[in-house]
């Protein structure tokens, strides 16, 4: 069983995943996380495997993360799926990971009607390939009125690419005279960005050992706390997550309830 060993009134005790589920509860969960799925290749070269072998089985816990983090009441999962910078990857490997969401919701989606999840997409979805666009849309169409786990993909999704749409959609505004240039501020910039229906992460998790945020949610970001760890994404689970959730909540706990602007 997956235990964990912690140190209580100066004694090491180990305790399993329920048990440690049960104490995360009982103080306040990160509303939303995001998550930089890294090392799903180099998963595979450990295993003379092929680089999609690792996006393949990157995918299958995707599932797992999904299904967890919707039991233990997180409200939204954003996970970086495929950046606007991937397309320089080979051609034969693009086309692979196009192919992964029609699998993962061919298989899945109607777990994630059952489970109540709302799929959502950020990035831009009209130059994905047809048939993925066409999964992708039917999914968010069939959940949209779901109101549980909200399972957010970024996909096509560069941060700085999102920041120039807002502006280009701001300036338009103004220009049309539908508000005037006075009124722009951090609030109004939120809701031109692709996040504008969402909270901002209160937790991100970049896997495999890289510490750099790779045009991931730069604006959004600006108050999260962030995770690293060295465990290559297909090697990450229930317990994993959790690492990740109790070192929120510690560092939560110092601030003595003081939110992100109010601390200096
Ligand atoms: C992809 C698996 C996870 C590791 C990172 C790269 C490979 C799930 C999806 C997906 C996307 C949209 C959707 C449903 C599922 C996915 C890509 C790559 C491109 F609506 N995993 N996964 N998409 N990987």
């Amino acid at each position: 069983m997956l235990k964990k060993l912690i140190r209580k009134n100066e004694q090491t005790i180990s305790i399993n995943l329920t048990e440690r589920i049960k104490r995360a509860q009982q103080e306040q969960l990160p509303s939303h996380i995001a998550i930089i799925m890294d090392g799903n290749g180099r998963w595979a070269k450990k295993r003379t495997l092929p680089r999609v072998a690792g996006h393949h089985e990157g995918m299958k816990i995707v599932k797992r993360i999904t299904r967890f983090a919707n039991e233990i009441g997180i409200k939204t999962l954003t996970l970086y799926a495929f950046s606007t910078e991937n397309w320089k990857r080979p051609k034969l490997e693009v086309e692979f990971l196009m192919r992964l969401p029609e699998e993962f919701l061919g298989t899945y989606l109607p777990e994630l009607i059952e489970q109540n999840v709302q799929v959502k997409m950020m990035g831009n979805i009209e130059s994905l390939p047809e048939h993925t666009k066409r999964a992708v849309k039917k999914a968010m169409e069939q959940t949209a009125h779901n109101d549980g786990l909200i399972l957010n993909f970024a996909l096509n999704y560069g941060s700085r690419d999102e920041i120039v749409q807002a502006v280009r959609n701001i300036v338009n505004d103004v220009q049309d005279g539908n508000i005037s240039a006075e009124v722009i501020s951090e609030k109004l910039l939120d809701n031109y960005l692709m996040t504008k229906d969402l909270s901002e992460p209160d937790l991100l998790i970049r896997t495999s050992g890289e510490v750099r945020l790779s045009n991931f949610m730069l604006w959004q970001l600006a108050y999260t706390e962030f995770w690293f760890t060295d465990t290559l994404w297909p090697d990450f689970d229930e317990a994993c997550l959790l690492d990740a959730i109790e070192s929120y909540q510690t560092r939560n706990r110092r601030y003595g309830g003081l939110k992100g602007e109010e601390v200096n």
